[in-house]
């Protein structure tokens, strides 16, 4: 099984920590749709990743894939079986795409580390700053008052924490300040996701890579929850 996608991004990310958490062992193809746009567009017709290949299998689509996942290996569902829950699971990790994406992934962690290493060109400081200041922290005071007072967002560890903490991750690393004295909540439940041995395996691999070090030593205030 091989994981197609460069580790920096947040969806890449979703998929491997879906592995993670199943046990399941994979290589890692860190494919960036920037220099392989042709080699990607020949397993996804859209040109993006993450894909999943399983033999000649290509699966896209973060969400559809942790799906195919769990389908596969439903021991500990990241998707609960339960209508309800299931419900709530795949609205929570859609929400956090489609609002981090934007801000966290696009304005900022694209403009502060990807562009100047892909692109070799300095990001939009406007994008930044306008993150780091208004839409970074209005989207942590709504996060603060819905953040679960213990364990996961829908009680049992699921999709809907694999999204949010990928995203969180991006933002942190690129200069996001998500204080304990500002956040109690979010900060507690975020510490209890990233001490998750599914967590801890990423972690440990993605601090070996030069642009996560580079970031964290560069950008990132709130290093206690990077770590
Ligand atoms: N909805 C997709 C989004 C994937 C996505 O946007 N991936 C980015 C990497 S962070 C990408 O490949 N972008 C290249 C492009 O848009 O051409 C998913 O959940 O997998």
């Amino acid at each position: 099984m091989q994981l197609v996608g460069y580790p920096y991004s947040p969806f890449v990310r979703k998929v491997a920590l879906a592995l993670n958490y199943k046990n399941i062992a994979f290589e890692r193809n860190p494919l960036d749709p920037f220099n392989h746009k042709d080699e990607i567009l020949k397993l996804n017709p859209s040109g993006k990743v993450p894909v999943l290949l399983v033999d000649e299998f290509a699966i896209s689509e973060s969400d559809r894939i942790v799906q195919w996942i769990d389908e596969q290996h439903p021991d500990n569902h990241l998707i609960p079986l339960d209508s309800h829950l299931r419900e709530r699971v795949m609205l929570a990790s859609s929400w956090a795409d489609q609002s981090c994406a934007p801000t966290l992934g696009g304005k900022l962690f694209f403009q502060r580390v990807l562009k100047p290493h892909y692109a070799n060109e300095p990001g939009d400081q406007q994008m930044i700053d306008s993150v780091l200041s208004t839409a970074g922290p209005a989207l942590l005071a709504a996060l603060e008052q819905q953040s679960p007072k213990e364990d996961f967002i829908v009680g049992e560890f699921s999709l809907a924490d694999i999204t949010l903490s990928s995203w969180l991750r991006a933002g942190l690393l690129a200069g996001l300040a998500i204080s304990a004295s500002d956040y109690p909540k979010l900060v507690a439940y975020l510490s209890r996701v990233y001490q998750s041995p599914t967590w801890r395996t990423e972690i440990q691999f993605e601090n070996t890579l030069p642009l996560v070090q580079q970031a964290r030593e560069q950008f990132a205030v709130s290093q206690e929850l990077l770590k």
